[in-house]
């Protein structure tokens, strides 16, 4: 076991300070502390890294790539601290230095390169990973910039760019010995070899130079420390001055600028497909590189390409990086000499397909001439892929010209990467039972006929080291005391707990430590928000991306509902309610926006309002992220889950929440359901339309909202406060967008797409449930507490060892 030294610790934070600032501790500042801190814990990880690594090439492991265009990783230096074990030595140094741990967490800007979910749960699959002990790459993209910050100017979010290397990431390590070159463009011209083979080679193309710079990540207290690697691009060197004569001048500066732009920053739409051209570029430069570095390191301990699938598995984590089964097929063909018939079998036994959503809008369809122009090798093997493929459809179902019409990879003049996946991959995995069942019946239906044993559902899950150890360490030494420390790395045994679920004692000692963390979350509201909330009122929590699916819509309407109750009727019985939210839209998603804004507006209103005596506060945090997210967790008591059923694949945000003893409002839909199953439907407020209900309508072309409308009062009084100026009155127009999406349909949009107005009394109803439940505090402790002794399914680690059984089949490496 390598473990921290207390002694050298200390003194290799101060010789850091003075070696890269020329200071002294009392001098230093809380940047320059947490620069040296990190530095000094540093050296005990690379010593971990490097011996994991040894071990890794010893066992000649087998080793999964994970491909993914986000890792929303999260600030790096607490979790690494719990996961090295060395929170106390790191305490008493920094105590007799005089320094504290939590301010210096402060100083580190959220790494963000991932907009939501799905960056989240690699991020976490990655932490499981290393904790369980299986050899594991992340693979991404160096963004300069990550997620944009968001600012809320005048109820506005207003998008900032994130430059989070400005003061350099201490934990990076840059690897310039295993740069790629990257080829895109140009065109492809067929050649006979010597031995009268056809070989394929790019010219005239532009190029760009990978460079891969290591993240560590650290297993919990096992020695084990796995690598997210980052591609960063930059130009290749031929811009000299001998380029003038050579008249390619101009290339050299366009493969300067493609190396300067291409990975410049992420883009931030959730769940949507832009068909941007540079994101394509983005696509294959990571994939690429990180495919042909996967394959130059098996080569250089095996002799036979043919027995890749034997120790590589490249996971695609949506259709993203899907590119990556093209290229392989590239190397196989045009480098290794192999086979169609060899190339494709080891493409086929080596990727892996994750699909996150259904989505239309989200489904990645690029057009033939743009990715023919930007990947014309690449394109020439998905039009090979395609018409194997389009051949087997044939074979099987002879004269079907339906099946080709929603089978083809290549269909009027696009190609469909989801297709592309799931015919090239041996595995194909939805994120929740629900989200596959969806999958293989409606969605992916005549692929699921085709290849019904490549299916398979992988539950997501959240890692408890971050959301439970680190976010709300209270708790966590809490359950310790109660139960033991096994939860850590074994989230099942939290279900001891359930022991405790009747011992008033034990209640309100779970309470109390609720209470200190809604403290918590208030003093962080006051000195953001500047607004006073009561902590002993309902804490009622939504934060997530904002899209219109996620429902946050009907949350807001529902709290004007509250709001024009009480004004008629300031006496009725009202338990107080703090509504909270976190969002961020993505910058071109306009409507989303204006749900922003009328989240804003009606807080302005009613947090103003004396006159219904503070029983309501509408909070909106700015610029939700991992670190303040792991506040509003901790803090939570109700967990807003109010998805469209059918639409929210599975949702992560609602394990995090259960974990931390929140209960959930939520309808049935993607890992909902399974959260449900195993609290009981008594320790949950389920409401609204189930997914078949949802689906059904929505193949008889919707429902008429206006009926709704016209015959309940309380709907229409709230709606019609969207067009009168209620909120705005300088702007009574400003919600007409929201107010005609629910009504009216547009071309391309049927009126309420999502359900709103048909969930609104079933969601009232169920926030009936929720004041009256909270008025019983020992009932209400008991539900809470049990959201915390259930949640044993929803860890990472689960998860991952059921990709590690079913998928990937590697070798768990034993702590040294
Ligand atoms: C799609 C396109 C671009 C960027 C993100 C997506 C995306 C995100 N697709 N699905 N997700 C979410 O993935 C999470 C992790 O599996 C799920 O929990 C969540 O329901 C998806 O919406």
């Amino acid at each position: 076991m390598i473990e921290l030294n207390k002694k050298e610790f200390k003194e290799n934070i101060i010789e850091y300070l003075k070696l890269f600032y020329r200071k002294n501790i009392d001098e230093a500042t809380n940047q320059q502390l947490f620069h040296a801190i990190a530095y000094s814990l540093k050296n005990t990880i690379i010593e971990q890294w490097m011996a994991t690594h040894k071990t890794y090439e010893e066992k000649d492991v087998k080793t999964v790539y994970y491909l993914s265009m986000e890792f929303l990783m999260g600030r790096a230096l607490g979790n690494n601290i719990i996961n090295l074990k060395a929170e106390k030595v790191v305490r008493e140094v920094l105590d007799e230095l005089g320094i504290d741990l939590e301010d210096i967490e402060e100083e580190e800007t959220d790494p963000a390169l991932g907009n939501g979910g799905l960056g989240r749960l690699a991020a976490c699959f990655l932490d499981s990973l290393s904790t369980l002990g299986y050899p594991a790459y992340g693979c991404g993209i160096r963004y300069k910039y990550g997620m944009f910050k968001q600012k809320i100017i005048d109820g506005y979010q207003v998008e900032v760019p994130d430059y989070w290397l400005e003061e350099g990431y201490p934990f990076e390590i840059k690897r310039p010995e295993y740069a790629k070159e990257v080829k895109f463009g140009g065109y492809v011209r067929m050649i006979r070899d010597e031995q009268g083979r056809d070989r394929f080679i790019q010219e005239n193309y532009q190029s760009v130079k990978a460079v891969p710079y290591d993240i560590p990540i650290v297993g919990y207290g096992n020695n084990i420390v796995n690598t997210l690697r980052i591609w960063d691009a930059e130009a290749i060197n031929t811009f000299n001055l001998e380029s003038f004569d050579k008249g390619d001048y101009q290339k050299a500066v366009e493969q300067e600028n493609l190396a300067r732009i291409i990975c410049e920053v992420l883009y931030p739409n959730d769940n949507h497909y832009a068909g941007k051209e540079l994101r394509l570029k983005q696509q294959y430069f990571f994939v690429s590189a990180s495919i042909q570095r996967a394959v130059s390191k098996y080569m250089e301990k095996h002799n036979n390409i043919k027995n890749l699938p034997e120790k590589v598995c490249f996971q695609l984590n949506d259709t993203h990086p899907t590119v990556a089964a093209a290229e392989l097929m590239r190397i196989l063909l045009d480098e290794y000499c192999l086979s169609w018939e060899e190339a494709w079998e080891i493409t086929n036994k080596t990727c892996a397909y994750t699909n996150h959503t259904i989505m239309s809008e989200a489904l990645e369809k690029w057009p033939i001439d743009l990715f023919s122009r930007l990947l014309p090798r690449i394109y020439q093997i998905v039009e090979e892929i395609n018409r194997r493929f389009v051949m087997d459809i044939k074979k099987r179902y002879p004269g079907n010209e339906s099946k080709i019409e929603k089978m083809a990879i290549l269909y009027q003049g696009q190609v469909r990467m989801a297709n592309l996946a799931i015919v090239a991959s041996f595995s194909v995995n939805g994120v929740a039972r629900l989200h596959t069942e969806i999958l293989k019946n409606q969605e992916l239906k005549d692929f699921y006929e085709m290849y019904p044993e490549r299916f398979n559902n992988k539950t997501n899950g959240i890692t408890q080291r971050r959301f439970l150890l680190h976010g709300n360490p209270l708790l966590a030494d809490w359950v310790t005391k109660k139960i033991g420390d096994q939860w850590i790395v074994n989230l099942p045994h939290i279900d001891k707990l359930t022991a405790f679920s009747e011992d008033p004692i034990s209640l309100r000692e779970f309470m109390d430590i609720k209470y200190h963390n809604k403290k918590r979350l208030a003093k962080y509201i006051k000195e953001h928000n500047q607004i006073d909330i009561d902590t002993n009122s309902i804490f009622d929590i939504q934060v997530k991306r904002l899209h219109e699916y996620k429902r946050q819509l009907l949350n807001i309407l529902h709290v004007m509902y509250l709001y024009n109750q009480l004004k008629k009727n300031p006496n009725m019985e009202f338990y107080p309610r703090t509504f909270i939210f976190g969002a961020k839209a993505s910058a071109g998603y306009e409507r989303a926006k204006s749900i922003i804004k009328l989240i804003n507006s009606v807080g302005a209103v009613i947090n103003e309002d004396t006159s219904i005596g503070n029983k309501i506060k509408v909070v909106f945090i700015e610029n939700y992220r991992v670190s303040n997210g792991e506040l509003l967790f901790a803090a939570a008591d109700v967990s807003e889950q109010i998805s469209t059923a059918s639409k929210e694949a599975s949702g992560t945000g609602n394990m995090k929440f259960m974990l931390n003893g929140a209960i959930t409002i939520g309808t049935m839909d993607g890992a909902n359901v399974e959260i449900v199953e195993e609290v009981g439907l008594e320790n949950a407020f389920i409401f609204g339309l189930s997914s078949d209900e949802v689906i059904n309508y929505e193949k008889n072309g919707g429902y008429n909202p206006q009926d709704i409308y016209h015959n309940d009062l309380g709907i229409k009084e709230v709606l019609d406060q969207l067009i009168n100026g209620f909120y705005t009155p300088e702007k009574p127009n400003l919600f007409k967008n929201i107010y005609d999406s629910l009504l009216y349909s547009n071309g391309y949009e049927k009126a309420d797409p999502y359900f709103i107005l048909k969930d609104f009394r079933t969601y009232e109803a169920a926030q009936k449930r929720v004041a009256e439940a909270y008025l019983d505090k020992e009932r209400w402790a008991k539900s809470a507490l049990l959201n915390t002794a259930k949640c044993g399914k929803f860890s990472s680690d689960r998860t991952i060892e059921e990709y590690v059984q079913d998928i990937w089949h590697l070798e768990k490496i034993e702590p040294k």
